[in-house]
C-alpha cells in the first residue's frame, strides 16, 4: 500500500522556486480563508470531535508550514509519508476524517481564490488534488500505520520498560534512584541515553499520539528525563578536550531538546569543545555566535518535519556568508527518520540517526580537519 502511494506522488509535477515562494508568502491570507470557510460549516463541532476551535486552526497553521516545506523541497514522499499520521493523530483525538476532506477542499478553494498566476495555481493545487484523491488511501495508511515515520521502536530490555513505568508514573525520585544504581561510567551512560531514555521518549510520544495520555503526561515525563539528564552530566561532564570545537542546536520554532542534548553529551564525551544552545535559536543569533565561535562543527537538531525548511535556509545563510561558510554542518532528529536522504536535500554536509553515529562523522571531519593544516 504504501509503495503504491509513494510511487503515485512521485509522478507529480515539481513545484517551482517561485510557486513554492508564492504558497509561502501567502500563507496568512490562505489560512484566514481556510478557517473562517471551516468556521461557517454548519457541520464543524461534530467534524472537530468537539474539540475547541483553536485545536483545528493549529492544525491549519502547522499544515500550512508543512506544506510550504514540502514544497520548498519539492518532496512528495515527506508529503505522503506525513499526512496519514496527521489523520492517525487527529483522529484518535476525536476528529472525524471527513472533517481532512472537508480541510483539504477548503484549501483548494483559498488556493484558487489567492494566488493569482496560473501556472503557479495549478503546480500548488496538483498536490491537493493527489491528497484527496488519495483520501481513502491515506486513511487506510493511517491506520494500519504501514510505513509511518512515527513508530520507531527499539528492541525492549527490561530497564527500558522499568523507566518507561516510572515516567509515566510521574516518579521523578525513582528515576534517579534506577539511574543512580545502574549508572557507574561513561559507556553505561550512553547505553542509557541510547537503549532506554531514546526509545522510552519514542514510546510516549506513541502514547500521546493515540490519546492514551494526556500532553500534561508528556510534559512530565519530558520534565524528569531533563532532571535526569542534569543530575547525570555533571559526573561526566569534566573531560579533557582533544578535539574543535562545536556548537549544537535547534533551529528557530524547533522545541525538542531530548534528541539535541544527546548529542551535545556524547560530542563532550568524545572530546569536544561544545556549546549547547538548546531549542529554539533564531537563525541571526545562530550565525551571530557562529562567528564569534568559529567552530569546526554545527550540529542541528530538526524532529518536526515541519521544520525542514528552516534548517535548510539557516544552512544557506551559513553557506553564504564567508565568515562561516568553512563550518561542517550536521544534521539529525526524529523528522530524518523515515527519509535520511533529506538532508542531502536540505544542504548538510553529514547526518547521523543518533548521538554515537554522530560521533562517527565528527571525528572523520576532526581527521580531515588536522591532516589539512599538518
Ligand atoms: C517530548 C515531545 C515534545 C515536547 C518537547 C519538549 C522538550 N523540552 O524537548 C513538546 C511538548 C514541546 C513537543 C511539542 C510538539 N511536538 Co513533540 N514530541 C515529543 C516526544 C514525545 C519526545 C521527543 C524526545 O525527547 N525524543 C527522544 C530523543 C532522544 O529522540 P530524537 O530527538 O529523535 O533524538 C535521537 C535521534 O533523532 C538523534 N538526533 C536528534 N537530534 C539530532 C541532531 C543531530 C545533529 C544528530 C546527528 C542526531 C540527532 O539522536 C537521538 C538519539 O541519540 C516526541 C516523540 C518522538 N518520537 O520523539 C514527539 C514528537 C517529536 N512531537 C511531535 C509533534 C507533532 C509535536 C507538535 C507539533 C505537537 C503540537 N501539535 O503542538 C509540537 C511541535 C513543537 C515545535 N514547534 O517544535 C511529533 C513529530 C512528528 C513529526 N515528525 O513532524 C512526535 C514524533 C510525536 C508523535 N509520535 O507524533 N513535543
Amino acid at each position: 500500500m504504501i509503495g503504491e502511494i509513494l510511487a503515485s506522488c512521485r509522478e507529480l509535477p515539481k513545484v517551482s522556486p517561485v510557486a513554492a515562494v508564492v504558497y509561502a508568502d501567502a500563507i496568512t491570507i490562505l489560512l484566514n480563508h481556510v478557517n473562517d470557510q471551516l468556521e461557517a460549516n454548519p457541520k464543524i463541532k461534530g467534524l472537530i470531535g468537539r474539540n475547541p476551535l483553536e485545536m483545528m486552526r493549529n492544525n491549519h497553521r502547522n499544515h500550512a508550514t508543512f506544506m510550504s516545506t514540502v514544497f520548498k523541497l519539492n518532496s512528495f514522499e515527506l508529503m505522503a509519508r506525513t499526512v496519514p499520521w496527521v489523520y492517525r493523530a487527529y483522529h484518535a483525538k476525536g476528529f472525524s476524517y471527513d472533517y481532512f476532506l472537508a480541510e483539504l477542499v477548503a484549501w483548494q478553494i483559498a488556493i484558487h481564490k489567492n494566488l493569482h498566476n496560473d501556472d503557479q495555481k495549478s503546480e500548488i493545487l496538483a498536490a491537493y488534488k493527489w491528497l484527496v484523491q488519495h483520501h481513502e488511501g491515506i486513511i487506510k495508511l493511517s491506520q494500519s500505520g504501514e510505513g509511518l515515520s512515527f513508530s520507531v521502536l527499539h528492541e525492549t530490555n527490561e530497564m527500558q520498560w522499568i523507566f518507561l513505568s516510572l515516567l509515566l508514573h510521574g516518579d521523578t525520585q525513582g528515576c534517579l534512584k534506577l539511574v543512580d544504581q545502574s549508572i557507574q561510567t561513561a559507556v553505561d551512560l550512553k547505553h542509557f541515553y541510547l537503549d532506554v531514555i531514546w526509545p522510552a521518549m519514542y514510546r510516549i510520544g506513541q502514547l500521546w499520539e493515540s490519546n492514551q495520555i494526556s500532553v500534561a503526561e508528556e510534559h512530565l515525563a519530558t520534565a524528569i528525563v531533563g532532571r535526569v539528564m542534569a543530575a547525570l552530566y555533571p559526573r561526566f561532564a569534566v573531560f579533557e578536550i582533544t578535539k574543535g570545537k562545536a556548537i549544537v542546536s535547534a533551529g528557530p520554532n524547533e522545541f525538542h531538546e531530548v534528541g539535541a542534548r544527546m548529542v551535545a553529551d556524547f560530542m563532550e564525551m568524545d572530546g569536544w569543545d561544545v556549546t549547547f544552545l538548546g531549542t529554539n535559536t533564531p537563525a541571526s543569533d545562530l550565525m551571530d555566535i557562529l562567528k564569534r565561535r568559529r567552530p569546526l562543527v554545527v550540529a542541528l537538531s530538526v524532529a518536526t518535519v515541519f521544520n525542514l525548511d528552516s534548517a535548510r535556509q539557516i544552512i544557506q545563510m551559513i553557506r553564504e556568508d564567508q565568515e562561516t561558510r568553512g563550518i561542517k554542518v550536521m544534521v539529525g532528529g526524529f523528522a530524518f527518520n523515515e527519509m535520511s536522504h533529506l538532508w542531502q536535500t536540505i544542504g548538510a554536509d553529514g547526518y547521523a540517526a543518533d548521538s554515537e553515529i554522530a560521533l562517527q562523522v565528527t571525528r572523520e571531519w576532526w581527521i580531515a580537519e588536522n591532516s589539512a593544516h599538518a
